[in-house]
């Protein structure tokens, strides 16, 4: 009896939170929704991008004719540096606050038609030395404790443009996907006195069969955990708490790994893989966190091809996400492409 071919339940520790796995439902037929293909930007410069070098964005602020990585603030951000802070609370039962904070959009390339893996390793080390003195420049202000890097790539995922770029946000308050991971790595470190993420990188090497790719100072798995069908954690072998602690070496690793994984993405169902990934490190608030160990999520929503996606629905939001594809199979198919590349 095969425990992993049954209905079961999945423990995500970095949550808390479960996912149910039914394995026997992976042949179901599909005649729902099917997604039209983003077509890629085909010319290197579009004079209508609000992000292409030289242009003038939406609220007539202009681009400089930048040529490696270039960020800016965000013309429309969710946070401010400067809202005054006020509490409102009714019977603790609607309650809110005032937040802090900040936004900054990062361009990855002056180039228009590229997407992050399409650029050289060397580009990719650009962007995430760019992403680390990001988390140490916002981090450093006095109303920001927490910075949270992401990349919404793809129409499918809300990207408002087809422009290779992130986001950088940093906020007053640690936000809750965050905080839900400091609970659990903290409970973890004093529990048992070692580093929750250090021990399951220490498994799934063990167990290996996760394992999508790794080189020497990076792993990346599809956690034993996952919701999306081809969600990936990108893990540091080391112990560190955030971007800018990763060494030159790291972040040139970083970026070669990062490379590859989305080469895999792509090539998988053959288009240009949208998803949402994200970063989560220490937070900035001036205290020491030895719980946190920097990684990436990467969520990407396609479930057996370019045009069919997962969604969220249902028992998803009523009851607990629940998945068809095993995450061994999943990593499976990602070594595969990986391998058929090679
Ligand atoms: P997304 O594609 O992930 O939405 O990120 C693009 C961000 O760029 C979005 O937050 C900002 C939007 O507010 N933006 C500007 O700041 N200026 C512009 O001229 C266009 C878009």
């Amino acid at each position: 009896m095969e425990f992993f071919s049954h209905p079961h339940r999945r423990y995500n520790p970095f949550t808390g939170e479960w996912v149910l796995v039914s394995p026997h439902r992976t042949n179901r037929p599909w005649q729902g929704q099917v997604e039209t293909v983003a077509r890629q930007p085909s010319v290197p410069y579009d004079p209508g991008c609000y992000l292409c070098p030289g242009n003038t964005r939406a609220k007539g602020g202009r681009n400089p004719r930048y040529e490696g990585v270039f960020v800016f603030d965000n013309d429309f951000a969710a946070l401010n540096p400067e809202t005054p802070l006020v509490e409102f609370d009714e019977r603790g039962l609607l309650r809110a606050s005032t937040e802090r904070g900040i936004c900054r959009v990062m361009c990855f390339s002056p180039r228009h038609d590229l997407t992050l893996p399409e650029l050289s390793v060397s580009d990719i080390h650009q962007v995430v030395d760019v992403w680390a003195q990001q988390t140490a420049a916002l981090g450093s202000l006095d109303f920001v404790s927490h910075v949270q890097i992401f990349e919404n790539k793809g129409a499918l995922m809300g990207a408002s443009s087809p422009h290779p770029h992130c986001q950088v946000w940093g906020s007053k308050t640690v936000p809750t996907e965050a905080a839900k991971e400091l609970r659990a790595l903290s409970a973890h470190l004093e529990e048992r006195g070692v580093c929750l993420v250090c021990d399951y990188v220490a498994l799934e090497l063990a167990a290996s069969q996760r394992i999508v790719l790794q080189n020497e100072h990076f792993v990346i798995v599809v956690p034993f955990w996952a919701v999306w069908p081809f969600e990936t954690l990108v893990l540091p072998r080391r112990h560190l708490g955030g971007l800018p602690e990763l060494s030159a070496m790291e972040r040139l690793a970083l970026a070669e790994a990062l490379k590859r994984l989305i080469v895999c993405y792509d090539n998988l169902f053959e288009t240009a893989f949208p998803y949402s990934m994200g970063f989560h490190q220490a937070p900035t608030d001036g205290a020491h966190h030895p719980e946190m160990h920097l990684h990436a999520h990467y969520y990407p929503p396609l479930l057996h091809s370019a045009t069919v996606r997962k969604f969220m629905v249902g028992y998803e939001m009523l009851g607990n996400p629940q998945r068809d594809l095993t995450p061994e199979a999943a990593a499976a198919r990602l070594r595969q492409v990986a391998e058929d590349r090679a």
